[in-house]
């Protein structure tokens, strides 16, 4: 079978790029240093792309694929994607959803107790040898302390249940009010005020830019720490890192940030924040079945069938 020319946006791993050179003819376009000579190259024969979750996409790129007939997004957010431009023009998106679910909330219900904990700071205060001058100060215990879900889908509901594990009480923060046995607060200001641990799952994108602004982190308070595993983009960072100095609230833990891999100076030096390198999904296990699900879903399309995943 002839192969499909695809256009790579991100930098991809060995174990998916494998696969995809063997089914399509693949152009680099994220690693091309004349990226204009590329396309106009190549451009008119693009029936693929192929991208990161979080890749940004401009439509001006789009406009030059003549014959593009589908994006697949190896992750589960595809807020750098312009969906309803791909709607309007026929052309399909997929998504990675499902798999990485479980290691993205044990990720979040470590930054929990991380955070509460300290168990970062403790990790270093042993390795400093401070050890052997005193014990490591007193943490907070995670029980009866009520954790806020914001953004109660796939994501959202296992972190709830991985929190309860630990005696957790959860309530949450959505558009609409779910069949679930957690307390549904209608605003996120209100889930903010309530809570000790406010946790992002929601989708990233222009409608949750900057959600998180001082105004919310002020609501959470010297009682409350603020858990990112959704997108950078969906908290004022320059108002979380105010937030973090005065002590505004208690702390943070982070897997994701505004301007990825850039976290600034300022934030590295809140030691009450714990910064992990966007690595939620980063497990072996969990990346293969990722990719195979982004090479799957091309494998659909190009030979007539319905893609496994489809965001549209
Ligand atoms: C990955 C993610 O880091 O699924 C997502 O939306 O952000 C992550 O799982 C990324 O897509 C893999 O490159």
């Amino acid at each position: 079978m002839e192969k499909t020319p695809v256009l790579i946006l991100a930098p991809l791993p060995d174990f998916l790029m494998q696969p995809l050179l063997a089914a399509h003819v693949c152009h680099d376009y994220f690693h091309a240093e004349d990226k204009a000579a590329l396309l106009a190259r190549v451009g008119a024969e693009i029936r693929g792309i192929v991208l990161s979750g979080g890749t940004l996409v401009p439509v001006a790129l789009l406009e030059q694929l003549p014959k593009l007939e589908i994006l697949s997004v190896f992750g589960v957010g595809y807020d750098g994607v312009p969906v309803d431009w791909c709607k309007a023009n026929g052309i399909r998106v997929t998504n990675t959803p499902d798999v990485l679910t479980e290691d993205v909330a044990d990720t979040a219900s470590a930054l929990v107790l991380m955070t509460s904990r300290k168990l970062a700071a403790a990790s270093r205060f042993l390795r400093a040898g401070a050890w052997e001058k005193g014990p490591f100060p007193l943490a907070h215990a995670l029980r009866g302390k009520l954790a806020g879900i914001v953004g109660l889908g796939r994501i959202g509901k296992a972190i709830a249940h991985r929190l309860e594990a630990h005696g957790m009480r959860i309530a949450y923060h959505g558009r609409t009010r779910q069949d679930v046995p957690w307390e549904y607060v209608d605003s996120l200001l209100g889930l903010a005020q309530a809570v000790d641990f406010l946790v992002l799952a929601l989708p990233g994108g222009a409608t949750t830019k900057h959600l998180v602004s001082a105004e919310v982190l002020a609501a959470l308070g010297a009682k409350g720490t603020l858990i990112n595993i959704a997108r950078g983009s969906v908290v004022d960072e320059a108002a979380l890192i105010t937030a973090l100095q005065n002590g505004t609230i208690r702390g943070a833990g982070l897997d994701v940030f505004e301007n990825e891999p850039h976290v600034p100076e300022a934030l590295i030096q809140c030691e009450n924040a714990v910064l992990l390198p966007h690595l939620s999904s980063g497990t072996h296990e969990t990346r293969a079945e990722m990719a195979r699900l982004v090479v799957a879903n091309l494998a659909a399309h190009f030979s007539g069938a319905p893609p496994l995943t489809p965001v549209c």
